[in-house]
């Protein structure tokens, strides 16, 4: 390996909803991690390899910075801790229609101590680049030590501008992952993740924020991939809304789902779900590991 290889973690983090897995998504050129409307979609942390003979940049999606108000939120707030921690550079995203000093205090919160350049993101929502060009130069002023980009994540607009950016600061070091790897994640973890991306689209208010994701079995047979997962709800109320009337709701949840997963894995799949009701899982130690929210 030469030794001017470039390898590194560039660490995303912002506010919820800021376009953090869009950015991702649109920086690795595919739909890897989940998005959607509703604040707190991303509940781990979730790598996203680009690897390119010259540089391996290994980005990390978290969950939209908040203040935990259940066990929950804390696991979410440890993996932002995490990526924290093994930073060799930060995107500080922020949407750029939001406050500039909530973004401002968001970025004191997170102590840095490694290079991070600033994305300001959905340039697309300002009326034109003159506008977009002043919303720059305040932060430029409030940030003079940083480099400021304006993109637009979910048109892809100036993303390209981004991988330039961090190869600057990028520290030199061989690959850290297989060339072929996209992910530290399982396939079947990816599954169970568009299922709730589903869940986000289908049900209104409250109610995706009380429900995990198991997968029960994945079976590959030859031209279908047999898949079998667990709703956890937090209530038996949610549990009858979950279903609908007659089986309505879940059955479009189903079909959306297997859709959406069939897309992905770019194969045949047959789903089965199954709806279970897991008071205050929230808030439960057991519950949580069980369910993948470990630390
Ligand atoms: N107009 C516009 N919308 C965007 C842009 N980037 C993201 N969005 C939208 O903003 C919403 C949130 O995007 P996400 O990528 O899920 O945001 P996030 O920061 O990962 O959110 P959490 O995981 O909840 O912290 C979605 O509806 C996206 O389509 C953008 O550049 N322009
Ligand atoms: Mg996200």
């Amino acid at each position: 390996m030469p030794n001017e290889h470039k390898a590194g973690f560039v660490n995303i983090f912002g506010a919820p909803n800021a376009g953090k897995s869009t950015l991702l998504n649109a920086i690795l050129g595919e739909q890897l991690v989940i998005t959607s409307e509703k604040v707190q979609t991303t509940r781990h942390r979730i790598l996203g390899i680009l690897t390119e003979p010259e540089y391996q940049i290994i980005l990390s999606d978290t969950p939209g910075i908040i203040e935990p108000k259940y066990k929950l939120h804390e696991r979410m707030m440890l993996q932002v801790k995490s990526a924290l921690e093994d930073a060799d550079i930060a995107l500080l995203i922020h949407d750029i229609t939001q406050p500039i000093d909530e973004f401002e205090k968001i970025v004191n919160g997170l102590k840095l101590k490694v290079p991070a350049i600033i994305i300001l993101n959905k340039a697309d929502l300002l009326k034109n680049n003159k506008e977009v060009e002043e919303y720059t130069q305040r932060y430029k002023e409030r940030f003079p030590n940083n480099e400021i980009l304006a993109v637009s994540a979910k048109d892809k607009r100036h993303v390209e501008k981004i991988i330039p950016a961090t190869l600057k600061h990028l520290p030199e070091a061989p690959p850290y992952y297989p060339e072929d790897s996209i992910s530290d994640r399982p396939v079947r973890f990816f599954v169970s993740e568009l299922i709730r991306q589903q869940i986000y689209e289908l049900y209104h208010e409250e109610l995706p924020y009380h429900t995990a994701v198991i997968i029960q079995s994945f079976e590959e047979k030859p031209t279908l991939n047999v898949i079998k997962a667990e709703i956890i709800v937090s209530r038996e109320t949610q549990k009858i809304i979950m279903i609908g009337k007659g089986g309505s709701m879940i059955k479009q949840l189903g079909i959306n789902s297997r859709k959406a997963i069939e897309e992905f894995l770019q194969a045949k799949v047959h789903l089965e779900l199954f709806v279970k009701v897991r008071p205050k899982w929230r808030d439960n130690d057991n519950y949580l590991k069980e369910y993948g929210y470990n630390s």
